[in-house]
Formats: C-alpha cells, sequence, structure tokens
C-alpha cells in the first residue's frame, strides 16, 4: 500500500514512516513539498555547478551524482565520502534562497517518522552527506536493485553495526521530471525471494528473476517527496526519453539498531 498527498495535509502523513519501517506500507508521496519553481531554479544552478564532484553512475550507464553517495565510495573515490559531504553542506547552504534544501527535508523526515527521532548519520564525528543529486539524461537509467544489497559492501564496513538491517527505505525530492520516461517502476521482487546465487561483484542480477513479474510505476511531479521501502523491494528508474534531463536529490534512512530512533544518509 501507497499513500499519496499534498504535503501541506500533514495530520495524513505524519507519523507514517515506522509503517514504511515496519513493512505494513510500501511507499509515501508528498506532493508540492517543493515549489516546482523553486525546484527548477535550483537544477538551474546544479547544471552550472563546477563544486561539487560528479562522480558517473557506473559501468555503461548514462547519468551522474553531484555529491558522493556512500555505496560510491570505492576505487579511487574511497578516500573522498567526508570531504564531498562537507563540500556539499557548504554548497547547499547557498543553493537556494531562503531555506535550504536539507532543512526542508529534515523537517519532512522528522515529521514523517514521528514519534521517533531522525538525525543525520555521522561518520567519526562528521556530518555524512544529507543527500546526493542525480542527473539522468537522455537514455540514463538506474536499473534494478534492491538497496538492502548494499549494506554488505566495504564502504558500509563500521557503519553497517548501527543499522537495523530490515530494510534501507529511500527517499528522493523530484527537481526535474523528464518529458517522458524516468518513471519508478517497483517490481513484486522481495530482496528476501531474490536468489543471491545471481549475484556478481557484490551486485544483485535480478533480471531472470523479474521476468514474469508484475511492477508498478509511480508518477512523480517535480517538487514531490516520495520515501519508500527500496531496500525490501526491488525497483529501478525507467530509461530517460527526451532533451529535459531527470533531476533527484536523493538518499536513504535506516532505524538504529539500537531502536531508538532513525538515521538518514546518502
Ligand atoms: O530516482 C532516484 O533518485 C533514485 C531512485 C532509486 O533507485 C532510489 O531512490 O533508491
Amino acid at each position: 500500500m501507497w499513500l499519496r498527498c499534498p504535503a501541506r495535509d500533514l495530520t495524513t502523513w505524519a507519523g507514517s514512516l515506522p509503517r514504511l519501517l515496519s513493512g505494513s506500507l510500501r511507499g509515501v508521496i508528498l506532493d508540492g513539498l517543493l515549489p516546482p519553481e523553486v525546484a527548477l531554479r535550483l537544477v538551474g544552478r546544479l547544471q552550472q555547478d563546477r563544486t561539487l564532484p560528479r562522480i558517473p553512475v557506473g559501468g555503461q550507464l548514462i547519468g551522474e551524482s553531484l555529491g558522493l553517495s556512500l555505496d560510491r565510495a570505492v576505487g579511487p573515490h574511497q578516500d573522498d565520502y567526508l570531504s564531498s559531504a562537507r563540500t556539499l553542506h557548504e554548497r547547499l547552504s547557498t543553493l537556494t534562497t531562503g531555506r535550504s534544501l536539507d532543512t526542508l527535508l529534515a523537517a519532512a523526515l522528522s515529521m514523517m517518522a514521528r514519534p521517533m527521532p531522525v538525525s543525520l548519520a555521522e561518520a567519526r564525528g562528521l556530518p555524512r552527506a544529507p543527500l546526493v543529486f542525480r542527473r539522468l539524461p537522455r537514455g540514463g537509467c538506474i536499473p534494478p536493485h534492491a538497496e538492502l544489497e548494499q549494506l554488505a559492501r566495504r564502504p558500509y564496513d563500521g557503519f553497517r553495526e548501527q543499522l537495523d538491517d530490515t530494510t534501507l527505505l529511500s527517499f528522493f525530492i523530484c527537481l526535474q521530471q523528464p518529458a517522458s520516461g524516468g518513471v519508478l517502476r517497483v517490481h513484486e521482487l522481495s530482496w528476501s525471494d531474490y536468489d543471491r546465487s545471481a549475484d556478481r561483484g557484490g551486485h544483485s542480477q535480478p533480471a531472470a528473476q523479474l521476468r514474469g513479474v508484475s511492477h508498478t510505476d509511480r508518477l512523480l511531479k517535480t517538487g514531490s517527496l516520495v520515501v519508500f521501502d527500496g531496500g525490501r523491494w526491488f525497483h529501478e528508474v525507467t530509461p530517460v526519453i527526451g532533451e529535459q534531463e531527470r533531476w533527484t536529490a536523493g538518499g536513504f534512512l535506516a532505524r538504529r539498531c539500537s531502536g531508538d530512533g532513525v538515521l538518514y544518509w546518502s
């Protein structure tokens, strides 16, 4: 089950995050968290930005993140995670006039998590990145995956112990929708039903197991925030069609393993 409502209907979505963690809710979409004109102005600034590291999505895939996410802090980027997080924090404070995007996000996540407290995760006493920006131009996509697969990877050494491994929730704010494609597709294949013997190099290969499995497409709007159970459920972003780039800003959430609150990071 998904919950979708205008962001201004606080009473409808406040306190919905514990239901996402328990699995009784699959996703929450808050439309209009960010006014579309604010989101599009932000995209204009990001397109010109030369301060944030640009990290290719990897393999043969088209697209990049602005800011280094924890999962991509491997190979040549292995030691860059915290310095990229610092640059991102500095840049977030200047990207918008008035309330910064991370302040708005923190307020929405806190409201959603009630009565649980939400905190930005830290590493060595320093704040992790709250989000990264993701740019998918024409042909760009994110192939099917489930976020729980991240936990076993090396960048999570020293961090995974803080997290309850029941699920990792995905969140992102849509900053610009493409003219067509770039759809969030959620498959009816769960991480627990997936046969991991297909994995290669620590990455899931669900294509064969997804054959014949149904899916639901979630059509999002510029300015919407989506928080969904991307940890337990395979999902993807379909290829972007047309010249208009798809831009999102997102990261992950999990319950602390101590049970007393929720952490988020990117
Ligand atoms: O559209 C995005 O920014 C990412 C979609 C996704 O795979 C996720 O949020 O887990």
